[in-house]
């Protein structure tokens, strides 16, 4: 029988705010590169109205106080409180995340912010985005401002959400500096977004000691597609790419020694200056957050083949010639996007960041992309929601069971919001929001079946 869930385990649920704001030019507020991006069809990455959270905020803080949530993770837009990243602050952008974080602490909702969600401020790009160091500085002074507004109001603090992603397919989703920078070595970048995370995570623990931070990369643990050695030999690689290059430098301020000879060989490793690596080493994150939506599985690469994109767009994962070809897992079902599924693999992947690292861990995204339906009486039957919420927090149990040490779990997304790159048609919320990506209708809240149930859930701090 699993364990029970710990008093004050942190039931909370997640969004961006970049996705789920709006008022993308409201009150002084700057462009960023994620505002409204051209590769994609009009309308699935338009961020400009998006859920219109941002003339909503006190409406959607009181449905998820109704939820009963014990924190809300969400995340301030840089170019809300420094317009252009590295000039003037803008005091109305400031006074709305106040008003949002007075709002959940009224409601004894704990605040979970994330820093910097892909939404890298349009000037700060074109004056090379991450590929400069000057954005290093920029991004430390924004912290600084941020600590100084909210360091005693927020005990939790995010740095970069899915930086790892970020490298791995945001040159794809459009989420890395902007067009502007393609030019850049992009593992160059994620050097430059690494040391700008170890100064602001040395710069909360100076200056807030009761404050708590850390990273926020999506972590999937990587399967062998047999039992053959060159297969398990390209999972290998594939975890140490995607997962462990990022958070051995995070956590330990060292790059992974496998990736590092996968850098090596694309001819990629990025230029380090004196004192960067003794910087990184020198921040220790509290905690580590992780988003977690399905597993990846690898095989060794075909002889002499360009490596196919398989497994659908589950992760629009692509394979590393002479290293890995990622690989659809036939024995997991599909969510409508084309997302394996697999709750099992949560619990892996909670071991496998636990037995490396012995931090804590917050989840602070997990959940289902959805067609769902708004019926003519206001309600929303999103059963497979639940089922998917239900089988992946028994894993978190199982895991819990197994020794990992959990802070909490902030399953994407709180409120309908647009996707990262499909739209507002792919719905993660427990709330419904009544617009589509073609037609913004009236923006109305409505409760779907899962609200009922993660209400219920928490309130019993148990699987209903
Ligand atoms: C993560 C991002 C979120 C959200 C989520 C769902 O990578 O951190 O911002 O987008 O993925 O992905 P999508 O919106 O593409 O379905």
């Amino acid at each position: 029988q699993p364990a029970p869930f710990p008093e004050g385990f942190l039931w909370g649920a997640s969004t961006s705010g970049y996705q789920v704001e709006g008022g993308w030019d409201a009150d002084g507020k700057g462009r960023s590169i994620v505002d409204a991006r051209t590769q994609f069809p009009a309308g699935t990455t338009d961020y400009t109205v998006a859920s219109d959270h941002y003339h909503h905020v006190d409406e959607d803080v009181a449905l998820f106080a109704e939820l009963g949530l014990k924190a809300y993770r969400f995340s301030v837009q840089w170019t809300r409180i420094v317009p252009d990243g590295d000039g003037a602050e803008n005091p109305d952008g400031i006074a709305f995340y106040h008003r949002l974080i007075d709002g959940l602490l009224a409601h004894g909702i704990t605040p979970v912010l994330t820093m910097y969600h892909f939404d890298l401020p349009q000037a700060l790009a074109e004056k090379g985005g991450w590929g400069s160091r000057a954005t290093i500085d920029a991004f430390v002074r924004f912290a600084e401002i941020l600590y100084r507004e909210f360091g005693a109001k927020v005990p939790y603090w995010l740095t970069i959400n899915e930086q790892n992603m970020m490298v791995l397919f945001g040159g794809t989703l459009g989420i890395i500096d902007g067009p502007d920078n393609a030019d850049v070595n992009v593992y160059q970048k994620n050097h430059h977004m690494l040391v700008a995370q170890a100064r602001a995570m040395e710069l909360l623990h100076r200056t807030v000691p009761t404050a708590k931070i850390g990273p926020a990369p999506n972590i999937a643990y990587v399967y062998a597609e047999s039992c053959r050695p060159e297969d398990v030999l390209a999972a290998d690689d594939f975890n140490a790419v995607r997962n462990w290059l990022y958070l051995d430098a995070a956590v330990h301020g060292r790059y992974n020694a496998t990736a590092w000879a996968y850098l090596e060989a694309k001819g990629l490793t990025p230029t380090i200056e004196p004192g960067d690596l003794e910087v990184m080493a020198a921040a220790h994150p509290d905690f580590l957050a992780f988003n977690y939506y399905a597993t990846h599985t690898a095989a060794a690469p075909l002889e002499g083949d360009d490596v196919p994109i398989e497994g659908g767009d589950q992760h629009i994962s692509f394979g590393e010639p002479g290293y890995y070809r990622a690989v659809a897992n036939p024995h997991l079902p599909k969510n409508a996007f084309g997302w394996e599924i697999d709750p099992i693999g949560f619990r892996m992947t909670f071991r496998a960041i636990y037995d490396r690292y012995h931090l804590p861990l917050l989840v602070t995204e997990n959940g289902l992309g959805a067609f769902d339906v708004l019926e003519a009486d206001g309600t929303v039957h999103d059963d497979y929601r639940i089922d998917y919420l239900r089988d992946h927090i028994a894993q978190i149990q199982q895991a819990i069971s197994d020794g990992v040490d959990v802070l909490g779990y902030c399953p994407w997304s709180a409120i309908d919001l647009v996707s990262t790159h499909q739209g507002i048609a792919k719905r993660y919320g427990l709330v419904y929001v009544n617009r589509d990506d073609d037609d913004l209708k009236d923006l109305a809240r409505y409760r779907k079946d899962s609200f009922a149930w993660y209400q219920k859930l928490i309130a019993g701090n148990a699987l209903p």
